[in-house]
């Protein structure tokens, strides 16, 4: 079983992660780690903090010359600004703790909910690991997931489709396109494939910098080259539809998920929702059209896995919202931290990261050994029986 666990506050000493479950063989490279991480960075609207790091996650064990070794693969990814946080972040003496105490909870923040969990009066204990720097572990995990899946030709991709009140029409991503789309997206401070709505998206987000509001927003992404047969009808918790909408729902901020056309679907008849099913020669047993997102009683189809997620503004407004002082008792504005006023396009590849985690794991459920070459041969026998007894291609 794939699995992975992370550690670390946000202006601690650093983020950690600990992957086990990989299988040896697989050609692992901190270069192509650190380049996922730098995209996580990029994006018009983030705040003063990537200004700070250059994260890159140091590899600590279960890499030997390049190559998995089917132990535990754990990495560091260390925080720059602890430097500024010595005395209020230690985990020793702390003697700064007070200058950046927090008791005026930001409402859609962890922070007065955890406070009440945890029994903390200085809500810095609840965010500093509340705080979606979490995610540059869970990057660096997908990161390792996707040099996993490159062995079986498997790609994961994402881009913007929204950002407040400004939607992008989603680019049709394939395998013969998908190279071509990515610089495009890639290219966007928005990472939008919709130049227009790109623009467009980026005026809205100085426009919220001026009002001191946040945004939130919407983001596509997808799986391509999954085989049919990954995830499983038989239990809710084997559903591959419910695995990767649970995962993606985890990213701090994202409070929808849709797999496949699943909230128009819901409007339509059967007769205009269900991708028919057809048969020649040539094409062989094959879908027309993929609205059900590639998955079907929680297996995939063959069809390129795809859905959308939905984030709300990130709570920390420069323009406070009403909240109570939980020392004074009274009601007061918000804490302001430093933070990003849109962190929508960082989202899209943080999700590329729990779509590849959830990808990887149902693919070693399925094809699953200690090292790849025997997953290669029990992926190629699976493949040739599918060719064979179902005309799949
Ligand atoms: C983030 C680091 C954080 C925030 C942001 C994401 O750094 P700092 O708090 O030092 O500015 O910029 O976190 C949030 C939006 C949040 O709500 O916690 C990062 O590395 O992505």
């Amino acid at each position: 079983m794939l699995k992975y666990v992370t550690a670390g506050e946000s202006h601690g000493k650093g983020l950690m992660g600990i992957i086990e479950g990989l299988p040896a063989g697989v050609p692992i490279s901190e270069e192509y780690i650190n380049g996922q991480l730098a995209r996580r960075q990029k994006g018009y609207g983030r705040g003063g903090r990537m200004k700070i790091e250059t994260d890159r996650a140091e590899i600590i064990s279960g890499v030997r010359g390049g190559l998995s070794l089917g132990s535990p693969l754990s990495f560091i990814i260390y925080n720059r600004d602890y430097e500024n946080w010595q005395g209020i972040m230690s985990p020793g003496e702390c003697d700064r703790m007070e200058e950046r105490a927090v008791n005026r909870p930001r409402p859609g923040h962890a922070d007065l909910a955890g406070a009440m969990k945890y029994n903390h009066q200085d809500m810095r204990n609840i965010l500093e690991r509340a705080s979606a720097r979490e995610t540059a572990t869970r990057v660096a995990v997908g990161a390792i997931c996707c040099q996993l899946l490159q062995i079986f030709d498997i790609y994961i991709y994402s881009q913007v489709l929204s950002i407040g009140s400004v939607q992008a029409e989603p680019h049709p991503v394939n395998a013969e396109n998908r190279q071509k789309i990515y610089e495009v997206i890639e290219a966007s401070p928005v990472r939008c494939a919709d130049a227009e709505a790109g623009a467009a998206m980026m005026a809205l987000i100085d426009q919220a910098k001026q009002d001191g509001e946040s945004l939130g927003g919407s983001f596509g992404l997808g799986a391509l080259g999954v085989p049919p047969g990954l995830g499983s009808h038989v239990s809710w918790d084997t559903k591959l539809d419910g695995r990767i909408a649970g995962a993606l729902m985890s990213i701090p901020a994202i409070k929808a998920v849709e797999i496949g056309d699943g909230f128009s679907n819901s409007a339509r008849p059967g007769s205009q929702v269900h991708d028919q099913i057809y048969f020649n020669n040539e094409r062989r047993i094959y879908h027309q059209s993929n609205r059900a997102g590639g998955i079907e009683g929680g297996i995939t189809n063959g069809e390129t896995v795809w859905g959308r997620a939905f984030m709300k503004p990130i709570p920390t407004l420069y323009k406070p919202l009403q909240t109570v002082n939980t020392l004074e008792w009274q009601e007061e504005k918000a804490v302001v931290e430093r933070s990003d006023i849109c962190a929508v396009p960082a989202a899209a590849v943080v999700g590329e990261a729990m779509l590849a985690f959830v990808i990887a794991q149902a693919t070693l459920e399925k094809f699953g050994s200690d090292h790849v070459t025997e997953i290669r041969e029990s992926w190629q026998r699976y493949h040739d029986y599918l060719k064979k007894v179902w005309r799949w291609e």
